[in-house]
């Protein structure tokens, strides 16, 4: 039975915790080995909002859709008009920017890393695009991530594309408005099997401090080395007050964009621990976004993020729970069973009859899956979406 301090505890984590939702999210999404088509699939931006309206509608918790520019705004800024009133047509709003500087076949051999300066600046060009979406929308997050790097050794010189980077870095800065930012995402591989420019949590932190004060570092929880320690990261990162946001997802090997808490949730209350350890600490609230980045190649597109909300929820209200002032005295003690026991207590603590009463108290359905699945919202998009489905076999968008 959990006490009404910690029935408070979970209330007011709850009730300032939102999450982003990917707009690639509701797309047929498969492997380089195949792509499982599903009726039901997004085939347009204006259902994937209408998909992530589902989704917000039920948890309450996603009011805002991060948008891949190629796919969402074929046209560019001229179609940002269109997104804000869909946007507004189903309550929600337009999220963290992301530029597509890999799809295109100039890119090859990268975009701000590829040595010939024509690929640069049109990489350059597209970013900058994207940062007058941006500031047209309204969506404070410019989030950058590039597949540049190489696929063999000597192929590719490390230290001058490390400067081309830097120098469209901060050309990118410069032309934020104020409160905007761009987050700086690493990935250590995939799709480059040699190096990746930007492949850890130091490097993007090296170039977000060289870029500007605007500039942050997102940690993708799929871009890392099997034994890493992401929340060790997380805490430097913190420290730095460098940490702007996360994509969630969850991973048994590689970048595999599984549901997130499916392979291991205790990594995930782990990441959320340190942050609130520090939120205490400093008696501050970190300026995060949190961000789901997972692509459904099998599961039911809708129902895995509303079960993805449903997980994180979970896992912050667990968070929530650590009793702060007992680790921290333990820790200084070096009392590591007691410490270490301050989080096991937390993360064992069934927190889902508290998150439910929040639903009520915020008058939302106790359980959002239930709602949606009662619903008849997918029964109804798939006799609509199933039929043309054959026609459009293209990868993300
Ligand atoms: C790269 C990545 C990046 C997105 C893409 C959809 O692996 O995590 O954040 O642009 O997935
Ligand atoms: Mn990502």
């Amino acid at each position: 039975m959990l006490t009404d301090k910690q029935s408070g505890l979970i209330h007011g984590a709850l009730s300032a915790f939102q999450i982003e939702l990917p707009s690639w999210g509701f797309a047929n999404t498969g492997t380089r080995f195949g792509k499982f088509l599903q009726p039901a699939a997004a085939g347009t931006t204006a259902e994937k909002f209408a998909d992530a309206a589902q989704v917000h509608r039920w948890t309450g918790v996603c009011p805002t859709v991060a948008l891949h520019v190629l796919w969402d705004l074929p046209g560019g800024n001229g179609d940002a008009a269109g997104i804000e009133s869909l946007a507004a047509q189903y309550g929600l709003r337009a999220g963290s920017i992301n530029p597509n500087t890999f799809q295109d076949q100039i890119y090859k051999y990268g975009s701000f890393g590829n040595p010939d300066p024509e690929v640069r600046k049109a990489a350059l060009d597209h970013v900058l695009d994207s940062v007058e979406i941006a500031r047209r929308l309204n969506s404070r997050d410019l989030s950058l991530w590039f597949a540049d790097g190489s696929n063999y050794p000597g192929t590719q010189n490390i230290r001058h594309r490390r400067r081309w980077f830097e120098e469209a870095l901060q050309a990118t800065h410069a032309r934020l408005g104020a409160g905007q930012r761009m987050l700086v995402e690493y990935k250590p591989f995939e799709p480059a099997f040699y190096h990746t420019d930007i492949a850890d949590w130091g490097m993007a932190l090296v170039l977000a401090q060289a870029s500007g004060p605007q500039a942050k570092v997102l940690v993708d929880t799929g871009h890392h080395y099997a034994s890493q320690n992401i929340e060790q990261i997380v805490g430097w990162l913190l420290s730095e007050n460098l940490l702007g946001g996360f994509h969630f997802n969850d991973r048994r090997y590689a970048d595999d964009d599984l549901t997130l808490g499916s392979i291991d949730p205790y990594q995930v209350f782990r990441i959320f621990h340190e942050i609130r350890f520090f939120d205490w600490e400093t008696g501050s609230s970190a300026d995060i976004a949190y961000m789901i980045d997972q692509s459904h190649n099998l599961k039911g597109k809708i129902e895995a993020m509303i079960q993805t909300v449903m997980v994180a929820q979970e896992l912050w209200a667990k968070a929530a729970l650590v009793d702060h002032a007992t680790l921290a005295e333990a820790q200084s003690a070096a009392d590591l069973v007691r410490a270490e026991s301050c989080l096991q207590d937390a993360f064992a603590t069934d927190v889902r009859l508290a998150i439910r009463d929040w639903r009520v108290a915020h008058r939302l359905p106790r359980d959002p899956m239930q709602a949606f699945r009662e619903s008849g919202y997918l029964d109804r998009i798939t006799a609509e979406r199933g039929p043309r489905k054959s026609s459009n076999v293209s990868t993300y968008a």
